[in-house]
């Protein structure tokens, strides 16, 4: 049997991290025809890299780059030359086998990627069934050009390169992400990831999901979701369960069907998930998630003023937030929300709009996540905007230094200063520049966590600690 060995470059622990679900995806749908090994860098950050990929001896190697930049105006923290100068580099010195990339990072800017790291081939989009036709091509000396969305090292590529082909997922091995990787070192920060569908069929314009999911939701049945999500927890225990879909209760009516699956099981286990739709929230909603063992949601209604949300094509107004944010109180579900100042018709009464909602409906005890400027990521209908605009130039590449959008009607310092002026009076308003806590802060979180034994999401211990730190004039 070949021997195929892939490697998540993915170092990122904020906010917490994240096991590579698409790389163990990936190894599942090889794992019959071909011996796999995943080298995950999360927690190694590439120390024993080169003597693991030595020992395995490869036929073949995969890089996932899941991130690009962390999407913080500010900070600009660009991931990719520590990813070159940590991981593809060192390999490319002791082995010529071919390097084969991919993963959501690589699926946004593949052009870039494969210039900056000289790969050999690239693949675009999900990929269980095109790696698995390349590596095939690759053992028989077979003809590649059919394969679709795959990208060949020096060779020119259209922008009609990415055709999506619309799988059908419910046919894909969900096997388990701890049968490919120690999963041990995620127990207490992370959570053991759970896809329920691909595909998004909202058109938010700034949003990369359509892009690389395609524009249709295609769902995995909830029978085998919740079962995925038994035997995970009979292998690993009481840990906590992330749903990494686009939107969680979309389309209607399947996240009701798999929480009811899992509340069949019986079984004791906390859940969370992001992007919830405020459009289709309902009491009957979120009962079943209460009862299925959500612990906590993220709500990233990105504004809570009409204006925006019109102009951003969220699908929901104002009343349908608002809604949303009576239900969380009503069930007391601990929430992290998210909003995005300075996108197109983002202006001074705006923004106070999204500040009143905030503090009309939001629990104090929850945390708003204030972040400045939209990235642009090619193929949106933002980067469209920016061009029309003028504040970008037709084809320019946004990939590096990451660009994001402020809208004319209201500039970044002038965002910049709102920002930190709202969060001042409101200590659960953290400005995005803020959002990686001093190790500090970390620390005494987990010190007080396991010292009380408190169960409540980490977001809401740090919350606490940061209201003390206020008083104490320590931030
Ligand atoms: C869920 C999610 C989160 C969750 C993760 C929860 C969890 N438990 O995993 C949370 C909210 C924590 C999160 C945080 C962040 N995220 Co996020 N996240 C996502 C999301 C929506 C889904 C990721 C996922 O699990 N997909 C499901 C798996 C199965 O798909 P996949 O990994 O892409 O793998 C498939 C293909 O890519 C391909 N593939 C993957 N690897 C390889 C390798 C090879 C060799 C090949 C051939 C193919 C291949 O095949 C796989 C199977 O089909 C994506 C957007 C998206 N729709 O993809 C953003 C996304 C990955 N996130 C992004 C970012 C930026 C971040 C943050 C940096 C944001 C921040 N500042 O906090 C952090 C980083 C966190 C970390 N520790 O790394 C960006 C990355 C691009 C960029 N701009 O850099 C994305 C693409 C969203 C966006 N803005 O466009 N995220």
């Amino acid at each position: 049997m070949k021997k195929v060995f892939l490697i998540n470059t993915n170092t990122e622990k904020s906010p917490y991290p994240v096991p590579p679900l698409g790389l163990c995806l990936l190894a599942s749908s090889l794992d019959d025809n071909y011996n796999v090994k995943i080298y995950d860098g999360v927690f190694d950050e590439g120390t024993h890299l080169i003597s693991e990929l030595l020992t395995f001896d490869p036929d073949y190697i995969g890089f996932s780059i899941r991130n690009i930049d962390d999407i913080v105006a500010d900070r600009q923290v660009f991931y990719v030359d520590k990813i070159i100068s940590d991981f593809i580099e060192p390999v490319k010195k002791v082995t010529s086998v071919p390097i084969i990339l991919g993963g959501s990072g690589f699926s946004i800017f593949p052009e870039e990627l494969m210039v900056r790291t000289s790969a050999d081939y690239g693949i675009i989009g999900e990929a269980e069934e095109s790696f698995r036709y390349l590596l095939k091509c690759l053992d028989n000396g077979g003809d590649i050009s059919h394969i679709p969305n795959i990208i060949v090292a020096n060779s020119k590529t259209s922008e009609n390169i990415f055709q999506y082909i619309y799988r059908d997922i419910a046919k894909l091995k969900f096997s388990g992400i701890d049968r490919h990787i120690d999963f041990r070192p995620y127990v207490q920060r992370g959570a053991y990831s759970i896809q329920t569908k691909r595909g998004c069929s909202h058109g938010c314009i700034y949003c990369t999901y359509p892009v690389l999911e395609g524009n249709r939701f295609r769902m995995r049945s909830p029978v085998g979701i919740a079962d995925e999500i038994e035997e995970a927890h009979k292998r690993l225990g009481e840990i906590m369960f992330e749903f990494v879909d686009s939107t969680f209760n979309d389309p209607e009516g399947h996240a009701e069907a798999i929480c009811r699956e899992i509340i069949k099981k019986k079984i004791k286990i906390r859940l969370r998930t992001m992007g919830i739709n405020p459009r289709h929230t309902s009491e009957e909603l979120f009962n079943l998630m209460r009862e299925a063992g959500f612990t906590q949601i993220d709500a990233t209604p990105d504004s809570a003023s009409s204006t925006v949300l019109e102009k951003l094509d969220k699908g929901f107004n104002r009343e349908e937030i608002e809604k949303m944010a009576l239900l969380i109180r009503k069930f007391d579900l601990p929430t992290m929300w998210f909003f995005l100042f300075g996108g197109p018709g983002e202006d001074e009464q705006t923004f106070r709009e999204t500040i009143d909602f905030i503090d009309k409906f939001v629990n104090p005890d929850d945390l708003v996540y204030m972040t400045a400027g939209l990235r642009i990521y090619p193929k949106t209908p933002l980067y469209s905007i920016a061009v029309d605009e003028g504040k970008i130039k037709p084809g320019q590449s946004v990939f590096y230094p990451p660009v994001f959008y402020f809208s004319g009607t209201m500039e970044k310092p002038r965002i910049d200063h709102l920002i930190k002026e709202a969060s001042k009076t409101r200590p659960n308003c953290i400005p995005a520049i803020e959002t990686s806590p001093p190790p500090e802060m970390m620390k005494e979180a987990i010190e007080l966590r396991t010292n009380k034994n408190l169960n409540e999401p980490m977001f809401r211990t740090m919350l606490r600690i940061r209201k003390d730190w206020m008083k104490k004039g320590l931030l």
